[in-house]
């Protein structure tokens, strides 16, 4: 059973992974009616991978004898001023929902739940992958510069397939 103090962090957490998936829908909207067809793939897989981590929270505060709560979600910005810009913007967001998931865990650990602990350690890891993988976006970005972008946005969808088959491996 979950304790109040838990089940509050873990409740709020169901906003900011569904406001994760609408950002990056919102992003993967605006690079597909840019041109960005690879750009706008990758995001919609990122969107995809948020919902999935939107359901696990749900499904495990009511496994756990709490209940979740659906909540509102804040419309995410329609326009970025670049691709570099736009990813900059993802690195951000993912850092600031690592911090949320090491807030939880610092929760669970004052109150004792060991339960919580343990099943939030693949979102731990989840997070230090989606960090690593942004940031090398990032910085092949600034590398590159805002232009000739063609290339980059043709090669996306093998960076992400890298990045998981790395992990997958343990490299
Ligand atoms: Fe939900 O993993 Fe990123 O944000």
């Amino acid at each position: 059973m979950l304790k109040t103090k838990v089940e509050e962090v873990l409740v709020n957490q169901i906003e900011k992974e569904a406001y994760s998936s609408n950002l990056y829908l919102a992003m993967a909207v605006w690079a597909e009616t840019n041109g960005f067809e690879g750009v706008s793939n990758w995001l919609y897989a990122q969107a995809e991978e948020e919902r999935l981590h939107l359901f696990k929270f749900i499904r495990y505060v009511n496994e756990r004898g709490g209940k979740a709560v659906i909540p509102a979600i804040e419309q995410p910005p329609t326009t970025f001023a670049s691709v570099k810009d736009m990813f900059d913007q993802v690195l951000e967001h993912e850092t600031y929902i690592s911090e949320l998931i090491n807030n939880i865990v610092g929760t669970c650990l004052q109150e004792g739940d060991f339960t919580t602990h343990t099943w939030l350690q693949w979102f731990v890891t989840e997070q230090i992958e989606e960090e690593a993988s942004v940031r090398g976006i990032c910085d092949k970005l600034a590398l590159i510069g805002d232009h000739n972008l063609y290339l980059f946005d043709k090669d996306i969808m093998g960076l992400r397939a890298q990045a998981k088959s790395a992990d997958s491996t343990g490299a």
